[in-house]
């Protein structure tokens, strides 16, 4: 079964990436968490980037908060698709740290930047990559479109 691999800088940072890990499970699909510190534990960033793919995960989500190095390096570790999820930690400047240094990656090692503590569009972007070659997980994507949709038209109704 396909995994997905969910990694934050800090504990601190669960309240924003569980909406990753909410949206995933949603979905049913096998989600891997935990906490890897670019600044504070690089030795363990630099077996979970290099390993990552050995133990079945397809799509790494990562998110950080402040100067947030951790997205970019494990894509710079990996051979798997990074998603960053800029964090607005207690540490940042208003957000814009974080977004930048996730979304500014030199080419040549991508990071797909989502917004800030942009989680769910995360897990559903990580998702929708597990669903371009899982027919499962493709209609489930579908079938959620279609409650976006749903949603949209009921709330119309009431105006
Ligand atoms: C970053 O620093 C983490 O990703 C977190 O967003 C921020 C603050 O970390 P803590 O001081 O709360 O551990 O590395």
């Amino acid at each position: 079964m396909s995994k997905v691999g969910v990694i934050m800088g800090s504990k601190s940072d669960l309240p924003v990436m569980q909406d990753a890990i909410d949206i995933l499970k949603g979905f049913d699909i096998e989600v891997e968490v935990d906490i890897v510190s670019a600044h504070r534990t690089p030795d363990k960033l630099f077996d979970y980037g290099k390993n990552a793919h050995s133990r079945g995960i397809k799509v790494i989500i990562a998110g950080a908060g402040g100067a947030a190095h951790l997205p970019g390096m494990v894509a710079s570790l990996s051979p798997l698709p990074v998603i960053g999820v800029p964090v607005k930690s207690s540490n940042s400047i208003d957000g814009w740290d974080s977004v930048l240094s996730i979304l500014q990656m030199p080419g040549g090692v991508p990071v797909a930047t989502v917004a800030l503590n942009g989680a769910k569009n995360a897990g559903i972007l990580a998702a929708q990559i597990l669903g371009s070659s899982d027919q499962c997980i493709l209609d489930k994507i579908m079938v959620y479109k279609e409650g976006l949709k749903a949603k949209v038209m009921d709330s119309a109704k009431d105006l």
